[in-house]
């Protein structure tokens, strides 16, 4: 069974996405995401001028030898460039596999181990009125679980807050990186968000009991010693966990952390290999990898890491933000359904340009997902549909303290 066709699609419907097609000979067809929010075109080129002539007349079967011929064979390991391109091999040889099996992809990690996957999604608010109506919001579409973010007092936008209070449509407006030619850039001050961020969750409580599964992101913007004071002034509330509190680079930097709170800890979005989490899962410093499919050398790259954080009894938080295509994260939900050190899987939902190019056969209900049992990933891509959304030039926004230095986030 050799690929006979590789094609990079770039398409735009909603936010930038870059997604692999392969083609066998047997004429099955495999999706892969290689999708780097704000250099996607990178991952592009990458595929289509170094990784197409690597593939063609390939054995699609040969799933481990390929992702070792294209990590170890290149020479330069690792990168987010890098493994989100092999990524988008790995996934597409998956989805290629299972069609050829005629089974959803999960039964070949070795089947189902659960009957749904725990999603939470994201609520967001510029003050505490417009996040109860986000919260509320979100429970009425049936999640359980939910991240929560604020505007803080005296700073202007915040990353990961919805601008628009639309009830049931929050979307950050960075989705999709509000089409500016250049990065927007955003103001910080980290005392001031350590001096309000315990008082929304106080105020959440309050309102919603104690029983709604809570979580927060501080996006990589503390120290380690202000990381250690968020984390304990956190605890009363009972947090799901606390995501990316320091720089991810310095993996040392969580045991200060670790030593101080017992709020769970989270990390690892911008993460693309199991060397990035060695000295996190090896001393126990986190309690759940945050990697996404997509930048993580796909399904086998995710797998090992999660394989080797079982051992130490840490679970997966797969990154499941919009900007991981449908692909993406349906590869992410056959991993979640057949591993047994499963956590929760982030569900930001897609908008309805997105779905119309990628139709999907994963479900979402109850506060649960799940991939469905179409043979191999169960997604499609609409040609029509994408040629409706071109690429545009998008990027994330850049983070500055109130006196002008570039920061963190
Ligand atoms: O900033 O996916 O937990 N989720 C996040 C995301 C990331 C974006 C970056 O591309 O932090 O919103
Ligand atoms: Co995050």
């Amino acid at each position: 069974m050799n690929i006979v066709r590789v094609e990079v699609l770039v398409a735009s419907p909603d936010r930038n996405f870059v997604t692999l097609r392969l083609t066998t000979d047997d004429g099955l067809v495999g999706l892969g995401d290689g999708t780097l929010n704000g250099r996607e075109l990178a991952v592009a080129s990458y595929l289509q001028d170094h990784v197409a002539p690597l593939l063609l007349n390939r054995d699609a079967h040969r799933i481990e030898d390929t992702w070792q011929y294209l990590y170890r064979g290149a020479y330069w390991r690792r990168g987010p460039v890098t493994m989100a391109a092999i990524a988008a091999v790995d996934v597409a040889l998956w989805d290629i596999k299972a069609q050829a099996a005629g089974m959803p992809l999960y039964q070949l990690l070795g089947g189902a181990s659960r009957n749904g996957a725990r999603a939470y999604g994201h609520a967001s608010g510029r003050d505490i009125p417009e996040l109860f109506d986000s919260i509320r919001a979100h429970q009425a579409q049936g999640y359980k679980a939910i991240r929560i973010q604020t505007g803080v007092p005296g700073l202007g936008t915040v990353y990961g807050v919805a601008s628009s209070p639309t009830v049931g449509q929050q979307r950050y407006d960075y989705e999709p990186a509000r089409r500016t030619a250049l990065p927007v850039e955003e103001q910080w001050d980290t005392p001031a968000y350590l001096r309000h961020v315990p008082t929304v969750f106080e105020a959440v409580r309050n309102e919603f009991g104690p029983e709604l599964t809570l979580l927060h992101d501080g996006h990589h913007r503390m120290t380690p010693i202000q990381a250690a004071k968020l984390g304990k002034s956190l605890e009363p509330y009972d947090l799901f966990w606390l995501e990316d509190c320091t720089p991810g680079e310095n993996q040392e930097a969580l045991r200060l952390v670790r030593q101080h709170t017992t709020t769970p800890l989270a990390i690892g979005e911008v993460f693309n290999s199991v060397w990035d989490y060695q000295t996190l899962i090896s001393e126990q410093l986190i309690d759940y990898v945050r990697s996404a499919v997509t930048h993580t050398g796909g399904i086998s790259g995710l797998r090992k890491i999660l394989d080797y954080a079982a051992q130490y009894q840490i679970k997966s938080g797969i990154h499941g933000p919009t900007d991981i295509s449908p692909v993406g994260m349906a590869a992410a939900l056959h991993l979640d359904i057949a591993i047994h050190n499963f956590g929760i899987q982030e569900y930001m939902r897609h908008g309805d340009a997105t779905n119309q190019v990628f139709r999907q056969s994963f479900t979402f209900t109850d506060g649960y997902l799940h991939p469905g049992e179409q043979p191999g990933l169960g997604v499609t891509y609409d040609d029509q549909a994408a040629a409706a959304h071109p690429y545009q030039s998008a990027y994330l926004p850049v983070n500055r303290l109130l006196d002008g230095t570039v920061h963190d986030w």
